[in-house]
C-alpha cells in the first residue's frame, strides 16, 4: 500500500485479531474469498434499483452478483423473496419500519434489558420517535423463559401492527408459534430479527422462523453467517411484503446499493451451503454448551441459565464482585475480547453493568472444539477471580497466545 500509515493499522489489527481470542458473539473472520470480493471493482459501480430495472447503465455484471446473492439466500431460508442491499441490520429494520408502518403506529418486540436490540425501539434511535413501541419480556431470567402470556395480554391491549420476535443480548431459543398465534389474533405483520443466530438457521441447526408462518427476517450478514459487513430482508411469501420493502429500501431509505458488499454476500452465502458449513454452525452451539457447563460448575450466575444459541450472558459482579467494565479490561489484558453488557433487573449502568456477554462463532471458525473452549473459560474465571493480579494475567496472555498460534485463523472454509 502506498499508504503507510493506513497500512501499519491494518497490519496492527491483523496481528490483535491473530494473538488474540475473539468472544464478541456477534464477530467471526470471514475466508479469503469473501475478503477478496468485498475488496472488488463492485465498489466502483453505481447500481441504484434492482436487477433488470436500474437507472444507470453497465449493470450487466452487477445484475447476475445480486441475482445470485438473492437465489442463494432464498434457497437457504427457504423463502420466496429477499433484498441483498441493506448496508447492515440497523438499515435493515428501519425500511421494514418504514415499508410496513404509518407514523404513530405501534410495535411489540423484546425489552432490550432483556436481550432485544436497540433497533426494537430504544427512545434514542429515530424509530422509536416515529413509532410506538411496547415490549414483552422475559418471565424468569434464571431460566430465560419469555412471559408469553404477558405479552399477549400486550399485545391485545396495544394492537400492534408489527410483532418483532429477536435479540442481541438473549441465550435461549424463541417460540416462534407462540409470536404467530398472537400476531394471528391482533392482526399483527411478524418480523423475526435474527442477526445473531442467522448462520445456526441457515444451517438447520437451529430452528427457521419461516417454519411457524413469520412473514419477515432481517439479519446483518457478518455475524455467525461469517460473510461480510452488510444485511438482507427476507420475506416468506407475500410478495406485496417483499414490493413494499424494495421500495422502502430504495429509493425510501438508501441510495446506491454496495455491489461489492453485495458479492460478498454472495460468496459467504454460498460457503453456507456447504456440508462444512452444516458441520461448523453445529459446533458453534456445542462450544457455547461447553463454555456454559464451566460457569455453572463455577457457580457463575448465568441469564437464562445457560446457552442453547452461541452465546453466554454471565452476572459476574453478582457472582463474582467484578463488574462487567472490570471484566472486559482485565480480560482484554490476558488476550480475550468480549463486551460488558446489562442484564435483567441490573441495578448498575449500561457503561459498566453487571454483565460480560460472550460466544463461540469466531473461536469455531479457528477450530475451536468443547476441550479448548472449555479451557478458554476456565481461564476467563481464573483472570476473574484473580483480576488484580498482574502475574497471573501475564501468565494467561501467554497461555491465550500459545492457543491462539495453535489455531490461526483460517483462509479458505471450503
Ligand atoms: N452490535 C451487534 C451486537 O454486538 O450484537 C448488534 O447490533
Amino acid at each position: 500500500m502506498r499508504d503507510k500509515k493506513i497500512e501499519k493499522l491494518i497490519k496492527e489489527e491483523e496481528k490483535r485479531q491473530r494473538e488474540g481470542l475473539e468472544l464478541i458473539p456477534s464477530e467471526n473472520y470471514v475466508s479469503e474469498d469473501v475478503l477478496k470480493a468485498n475488496g472488488s471493482v463492485f465498489t466502483n459501480k453505481y447500481s441504484e434499483g434492482y436487477p433488470g430495472r436500474r437507472y444507470y447503465g453497465g449493470q450487466d455484471f452487477t445484475d447476475q452478483v445480486e441475482r445470485l446473492a438473492i437465489e442463494r439466500i432464498c434457497k437457504l431460508f427457504k423463502c420466496k423473496f429477499a433484498n441483498v442491499q441493506p448496508h447492515s441490520g440497523a438499515p435493515a429494520n428501519l425500511a421494514v419500519y418504514a415499508a410496513l408502518l404509518e407514523p404513530g403506529d405501534i410495535v411489540l418486540g423484546m425489552d432490550l434489558s432483556h436481550g432485544g436490540h436497540l433497533t426494537h425501539g430504544h427512545p434514542m434511535t429515530l424509530p422509536a420517535k416515529i413509532y410506538k413501541f411496547v415490549t414483552y419480556k422475559m418471565k424468569n431470567p434464571d431460566t430465560g423463559e419469555i412471559d408469553y402470556e404477558d405479552m399477549r395480554k400486550v399485545a391485545l391491549a396495544h394492537k400492534p401492527k408489527l410483532i418483532i420476535a429477536g435479540f442481541s443480548a438473549y441465550p435461549r431459543t424463541l417460540n416462534y408459534k407462540k409470536f404467530v398465534d398472537i400476531a394471528h389474533e391482533v392482526g399483527a405483520i411478524t418480523m423475526a430479527d435474527m442477526a445473531h443466530i442467522a448462520g445456526p438457521i441457515a444451517a438447520g441447526v437451529l430452528r427457521n422462523p419461516f417454519d411457524d408462518g413469520f412473514d419477515i427476517i432481517t439479519s446483518t450478514t457478518h455475524k455467525t453467517l461469517r460473510g461480510p459487513r452488510g444485511g438482507i430482508i427476507l420475506t416468506r411469501e407475500s410478495e406485496e411484503i417483499a414490493k413494499k420493502i424494495d421500495k422502502s429500501i430504495f429509493p425510501g431509505t438508501q441510495g446506491g446499493p454496495h455491489m461489492h458488499t453485495i458479492a460478498a454476500k454472495a460468496v459467504a452465502f454460498g460457503e453456507a451451503m456447504t456440508p462444512k458449513y452444516k458441520v461448523y454452525a453445529r459446533q458453534i452451539l456445542k462450544n457455547a454448551k461447553a463454555m456454559a457447563e464451566v460457569f455453572k460448575k463455577n457457580k457463575i450466575r448465568m441469564i437464562g441459565g445457560g446457552t442453547d444459541n452461541h452465546l453466554i450472558l454471565a452476572d459476574v459482579y453478582g457472582s463474582l464482585g467484578v463488574t462487567g467494565k472490570e471484566a472486559q479490561t482485565v480480560l482484554d489484558e490476558a488476550g480475550i475480547t468480549l463486551n460488558m453488557n446489562s442484564i435483567a433487573g441490573d441495578t448498575r449502568k449500561p457503561l459498566d453493568p453487571s454483565g460480560i456477554r460472550f460466544g463461540t462463532p469466531a473461536i469455531t471458525t479457528r477450530g475451536f472444539k468443547e476441550k479448548e473452549c472449555k479451557k478458554v473459560a476456565e481461564l476467563m474465571i481464573t483472570v476473574l477471580k484473580n483480576k488484580d493480579d498482574k502475574k497471573i494475567k501475564e501468565q494467561i496472555h501467554k497461555e491465550i497466545k500459545k492457543l491462539a498460534k495453535k489455531f490461526p485463523i483460517p483462509k479458505k472454509f471450503v
